[in-house]
């Protein structure tokens, strides 16, 4: 399980160039350093194998036994996914980690997604590691196919025991974990495309109605006692453009930290080509007894919806005020950050050229319909390139609806073997090659089912009914779809005038 790792190495070169967010652009991003000290391990663990099913989206919880044997400091956490077979780490767009929390004594330590931040704690600071400490491995992998699979999560760890000298100048933290959504199996908000203003929407702070269900109690923390945060990094999904924290005392905020979502995507902020930033090694913030810390998560809204979204921050903090910490309602604060990795290769599938099928716009309408079932990752009318009448948009009347069903998760097949779809509109034609950034939730009507299928009620992203039905209110016209669990799915229906 444990061996010496050279590719922390790759993480410690100072400066990449890479593409930015706009795009053609090059723009040179510093990266993060890890701290070093003399008698520190570069630790690297494997977690698995996990058998991934065929097209699967659930949620795990496994005691966790791949940890340090020894006590020390962890001072740097690099999580990752790889095949078991071949040990490469799978194209984003096949398999990848919709998250990962390592839970440590109980409390949500480090985490990870697809972005992959890296945490790291600065020079002079660890998370004290005991052997005999309970670790939980919390993990939902997605199979965006419909090819079971088999692969490990993997870590590396920057370890330094308390066996040697310099682990006696080390003073110790603890996380804090920050999550607009809440502390729970699966904190999610949506948001939907033309929500919040200018493009932009921030939760919980623009949250209506039904949206407001969703936000958690975590994302404040008002201080017991005194205490220094000296890291923080932010974890946001496709279409995330920062967490803000702040800190508010006698009625004044103010900014502690900006976890921006730096885009090497070219299409911009659309998929998990991304690297988060994390505070700079010298940034140390004071929090006094009574501070009442917030956390926000602002995503782009003017392109697309982007359902099941997540805002977390986690911080790790020192009890008391430290001599170098900085009181953001006298001194000034650092709010930016540096991004803790480059562009990852794993993102280099990004789709949205060619066509994998017909344009629905232009085909004969199909037979007038109420129900379309989907059955082995297949919409059984409408389905995109199906041959003959069976891919024709199945039509519907204005002021009617269609009946979608999944039958591949049914309230009697187990949910572990259950496969979620959804039925989510993307614009016309929808009909372009498969990649992390296509295709998107980004039709003018938006419409989305929701993950269609059983499965433990708040502990896994389905919606424990495995029908949905489209919106009467739909204008005549055709209307393009795609399952966003398995993006290879698409189909379309027709909306026809009435009389
Ligand atoms: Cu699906």
């Amino acid at each position: 399980m444990l061996r010496a790792l050279s590719l922390v190495v790759v993480a410690l070169v100072a400066v990449l160039v890479a593409t930015a967010s706009a795009p053609g652009a090059k723009q040179q991003l510093e990266l993060l350093k890890a701290a070093d000290y003399p008698g520190l391990q570069h630790l690297h663990y494997q977690f698995g194998p996990i058998k991934v099913a065929a097209g699967q989206n659930t949620i795990e919880v496994q005691i966790n036994n791949n940890k340090p044997q020894v006590p020390g400091f962890i001072t740097r956490f690099a999580p990752n996914l790889v095949f078991a077979k071949s040990g490469k780490v799978p194209g984003v767009d096949v398999v990848h980690l919709h998250h990962g929390v390592w839970l440590i004594k109980g409390v949500p330590t480090f985490a990870a997604g697809e972005e992959k931040t890296a945490f790291t704690v600065p020079t002079g600071y660890g998370l004290h590691h005991d052997p005999k400490d309970l670790w939980l491995m919390n993990y939902m992998i997605h199979d965006l196919t419909a090819s079971p699979t088999d692969v490990y999560l993997t870590y590396d760890i920057d370890f330094l025991p308390d066996s040697e000298a310099a682990a006696a100048g080390i003073t110790r933290v603890r996380p804090l974990w920050m999550d607009v959504a809440g502390i729970r199996a699966y904190p999610v908000f949506d948001v939907l495309r033309g929500g919040g203003s200018g493009g932009r929407y921030t939760f919980p702070d623009q949250a209506q109605g039904d949206e407001r269900k969703a936000i958690g109690p975590a994302h404040t923390y008002t201080a017991a006692s005194d205490m220094t945060i000296v890291s923080a990094a932010g974890h946001l999904h496709p279409g995330g453009l920062w967490t803000d924290l702040t800190s508010t005392r006698d009625g004044q905020e103010k900014l502690l930290f900006r976890s921006e979502a730096k885009y090497w995507e070219p299409a911009g902020a659309v998929s998990w080509d991304v690297s988060m930033t994390g505070t700079k090694p010298e940034w140390r913030v004071a929090v006094r007894k009574g501070d009442r810390l917030d956390l926000s998560a602002t995503y782009d809204s003017g392109r697309a919806s982007w359902y099941e979204s997540m805002g977390i921050d986690v911080l790790f903090v020192a009890d008391g005020i430290r001599p170098e910490a900085v009181d953001p309602f006298s001194g000034s604060i650092d709010t930016l950050g540096l991004v803790t990795h480059g562009h990852l290769a794993e993102n280099d599938n990004h789709g949205g050229t060619g066509s994998v099928g017909p344009d629905a716009r232009k085909l004969l309408a199909g037979p007038p319909v109420s129900k379309v079932d989907i059955l082995h990752y297949i919409y059984a009318r409408g389905n995109l390139g199906a041959a003959g009448r069976k891919g024709r948009p199945p039509a519907v009347k204005a002021g009617k609806s269609l009946l979608f069903t999944n039958l591949d998760s049914t309230a009697t097949i187990d949910w572990r073997a259950a496969a979620y779809h959804t039925i989510t509109a993307c614009k016309a034609p929808c009909n372009k090659k498969t990649g992390i950034a296509y295709p998107l939730a980004d039709a003018k009507i938006s419409f989305d089912s929701g993950e269609l299928g059983y499965g433990p009620a708040g502990f896994t992203p389905a919606a424990n009914r495995n029908t949905w039905q489209t919106p009467k209110t739909l204008p005549a016209g055709t209307y393009t779809y795609f399952c966003r669990i398995h993006p290879f799915m698409r189909g379309s229906f027709r909306v026809t005038k009435k009389g």
